[in-house]
């Protein structure tokens, strides 16, 4: 396999509204996360991709755009992007944007012009259908609720939206559309953008019948165009491509460097892609055995082909230590490291999403003016209007599967509003801010964050950590999760107690008469003997030089 600048590097995921405000008015912006590249240098990522900076009127916190040439006055001037993506380079941190290419906001002027009149240009860079007021076209449901189409009065049409009402799908079958998407990646690699995660991008091909055909042959059709006509220029540009329900075969298609589409892509099997509204009021639970199970496939899946993304979760997904972990003390530290261990000691690209490296954790909303997300208002909205579920349920599930979790503000020191504003922060500061902040753990040397830069360190020292093959140990195991890592002659040995007790695990002799080197653990004293005696959420890794 060719070897990569982007296989070594670890992602570090941005959601600038929450990372850090510089003048006060409450949110998130550049000159904050300006102030914050020490912080993210010494953390060790080579990267940072930031969600959505263009023109917006943030229903969906500028996953929703209407001017892709201009930055969103709350986040900052052009100038002020110059000048970070300049201090990135530097510092040798690559700058990742987030595209948003399935839909733009109702209110881009594309839009606004293509809803006024039929003969329009911009008419056709959306999907519309004939249809009556009454008679809507037939459709299914869009993930942020209601049907995937909307009435325009003006051209007696529906035009077709998969996420909200304010997010209208853009026509891909319009060559002119693709035309001016290509001319607006190049202007972003032009202002010194290294890479790009492509937003939903599995969900550019309608099937004709009101939904997305996110198996079409067809997307990588569009993708191979995409690539040739501007990121695949560079050798010097990352992309991720969120395609959430891709299969394996999918996803080698997808980052195999012969088909010339993408670096990587973000797969949800993980996560799972039912969203609130889905009747799962819970996230996706997992035996140990099956997480196992899940890891094995895509490990060994994107082996030969292909390349891995490694994430815990995102702006979308719960906080990991709340999912994955224990967030309750005393072991919320302890299983924050052991995760951290178990995903960072994978084949692939780590992502680190803002906060997960100190241990933050779900936030408890009271009732749903807490809430700014669309997703969860929408469907509090719907569910308890009919009486179908009571408030107090809805803000049950919003608690453990809500999109706000993982959006209140970065907990940067014990101070008001945790260091994040001195004025009002437009979401609520998780009041575990004053214990779980940035500026105890920089004191304390055995804290989550010093542990996370040593983990980051390790890809670095180790080339086995990058390029080492995947071979899972007992994967019945109920209650530890063991792996090898292999190049050649050399072995590492990734050992993580998914237990709150204490375990005993034999292990390979090899690594004990060999005299395997500890590389880390998140307890002190730890011996090698042929049985480990692990405590609880206990995690090592043993290396062998061969
Ligand atoms: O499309 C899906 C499953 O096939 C969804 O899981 C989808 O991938 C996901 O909801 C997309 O999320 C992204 O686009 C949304 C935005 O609200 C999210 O924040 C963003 O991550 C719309 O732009
Ligand atoms: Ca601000």
């Amino acid at each position: 396999m060719k070897r990569e600048w982007w296989h070594s590097l670890t992602v570090y995921q941005i959601y600038t509204r929450s990372f850090c405000d510089s003048n006060g008015d409450g949110i998130g912006d550049f000159g904050g996360i300006l102030q914050k590249l020490d912080y993210l240098q010494e953390l060790g990522v080579g990267a940072i991709w930031l969600s959505p900076f263009n023109d917006s009127p943030n229903y969906d916190n500028g996953y929703d755009v209407s001017d892709y040439y201009k930055v969103m006055e709350e986040a900052g001037t052009m100038e002020e992007l110059e000048e970070l993506i300049a201090a990135c380079e530097k510092r040798e941190i690559v700058v990742m944007m987030d595209l948003v290419l399935n839909h733009s906001s109702h209110l881009h002027p594309w839009f606004l012009e293509a809803r006024k009149d039929r003969n329009s240009k911009y008419h056709d860079f959306y999907i519309w259908k004939e249809g009556t007021k009454e008679q809507p076209p037939e459709g299914g449901g869009a993930f942020f609720g209601g049907s995937t189409w909307e009435w325009v009065p003006e051209v007696q049409e529906y035009y077709y939206h998969s996420f909200s009402v304010m997010q209208p799908d853009l026509n891909w079958k319009n060559p002119s559309l693709r035309k001016e998407l290509y001319r607006m990646i190049q202007f972003w690699m032009d202002k010194g953008i290294r890479g790009f995660r492509l937003d939903a991008i599995d969900n550019i091909v309608k099937d004709g019948h009101g939904g997305n055909d996110t198996h079409s042959e067809q997307i990588h059709t569009y993708l191979m165009e995409m690539n040739q006509n501007t990121y695949g220029k560079s050798e010097q540009i990352l992309t991720v491509g969120e395609t959430g329900g891709a299969t394996v075969e999918m996803a080698q298609q997808y980052s195999d460097p012969e088909s010339q589409e993408l670096s990587m892509i973000f797969q949800f099997e993980l996560m799972g892609i039912d969203g609130i509204r889905s009747g799962n009021w819970d996230p996706k639970p997992y035996t140990l055995p099956q997480l196992k199970q899940l890891f094995e496939k895509w490990q060994t899946g994107l082996e030969e082909k292909g390349w891995n993304s490694l994430f815990w979760g995102n702006h979308d997904f719960p906080r990991v230590v709340s999912r994955f972990g224990n967030d309750r003390e005393p072991y919320r530290e302890k299983s924050a490291k052991m995760l951290a261990v178990l995903l960072h000691g994978m084949k692939g690209t780590p992502y680190i999403y803002q906060g997960e490296e100190i241990g933050m954790k779900n936030m408890v909303f009271h009732n749903i003016e807490e809430c700014n997300d669309i997703e969860a208002i929408n469907a509090y909205k719907e569910y308890t209007s009919d009486g179908r579920i009571t408030p107090e349920d809805m803000m049950r599930y919003i608690n453990r599967k809500g999109r706000d979790n993982a959006r209140t503000p970065m907990q940067w020191n014990a101070e008001k509003n945790a260091g994040f504003t001195t004025g009002t922060p437009w979401l609520m500061t998780n009041p575990c801010y004053t214990k779980i902040n940035v500026a105890a753990q920089e004191e304390d040397p055995d804290s989550i964050l010093n542990f996370y830069r040593k983990v980051i360190r390790l890809r670095k020292d180790y080339p086995i950590v990058v390029y080492g093959s995947y071979e899972l140990l007992y994967p019945e195991h109920d209650k530890i999760y063991a792996y090898e890592r292999i190049l050649g002659q050399e072995k590492l040995l990734v050992v993580c107690n998914f237990a709150g007790e204490a375990m005993d695990l034999e292990i390979p002799a090899e690594f004990v008469e060999k005299s395997a080197k500890l590389l880390i653990s998140n307890y002190p004293g730890t011996k090698i003997t042929d049985t480990l005696h692990l405590q609880p959420y206990e995690a090592r890794v043993y290396h062998i030089e061969g």
